[in-house]
């Protein structure tokens, strides 16, 4: 396994469109183990492929606690299958606009088709931190920030100081 280096905001990489993967093969499997072990190191409670520059339609999920079992979920190609009309307001971070945090309007409940790490068609139904997770992490396969989701002003602000900081290399991870 290996861990990957994170891609910060703002980066051209982050604004794209993925690709479906034909199937989820040894090579595609072996990326979800990477990304799992880069998403733990962070850490964080999930992470999308293009955050680590592969333009593929694969994220990772962990929301257990620390004191939990990991519950390790392994998606490619993520369908959103149903979404709640209620919704549900959360403050989110990403691993990508590191230190800033907003609050986010999302549907609270949703389900989700896709395929697993052997390539087998799963669903998951999911509330709460995992809904907001599978949510947050399809955005990213179509190159969507949480910060998309938020006013400009706030949107902005966040972007200019994550310039600014990378400029001066003072971002924690570096
Ligand atoms: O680690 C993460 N925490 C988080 C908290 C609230 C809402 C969404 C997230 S996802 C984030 C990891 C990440 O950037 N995934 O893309
Ligand atoms: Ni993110």
């Amino acid at each position: 396994m290996a861990i990957l280096p994170i891609i910060v905001a703002p980066d051209p990489r982050l604004k794209l469109t993925c690709a479906p993967v034909p199937k989820v093969d040894a090579a595609v499997a072996r990326l979800m183990d990477d990304m799992l072990e880069s998403m733990y190191a962070a850490p964080g409670i999930g992470l999308a492929a293009p955050q680590v520059g592969v333009l593929k339609r694969v994220i990772v999920i962990d929301t257990a606690k620390p004191a939990e079992e990991p519950r390790p979920i392994r998606l490619a190609n993520p369908e959103l299958v149903a979404t709640s009309e209620e919704l549900k307001s959360w403050d989110e971070g990403c691993l990508s606009l590191p230190e800033h945090y907003a609050e986010v309007v999302r549907p609270s409940r949703v389900a989700v088709r896709y395929l697993d790490e052997h390539n087998r068609k799963q669903e998951v139904e999911a509330d709460s931190v995992l809904a907001v997770c599978l949510q947050h992490e399809m955005d990213h396969l179509d190159g969507i920030l949480f910060v998309d989701h938020v006013s400009a002003l706030k949107r902005n602000m966040i972007l200019r100081k994550l310039r600014k900081a990378k400029k001066l290399g003072t971002l924690a991870a570096e």
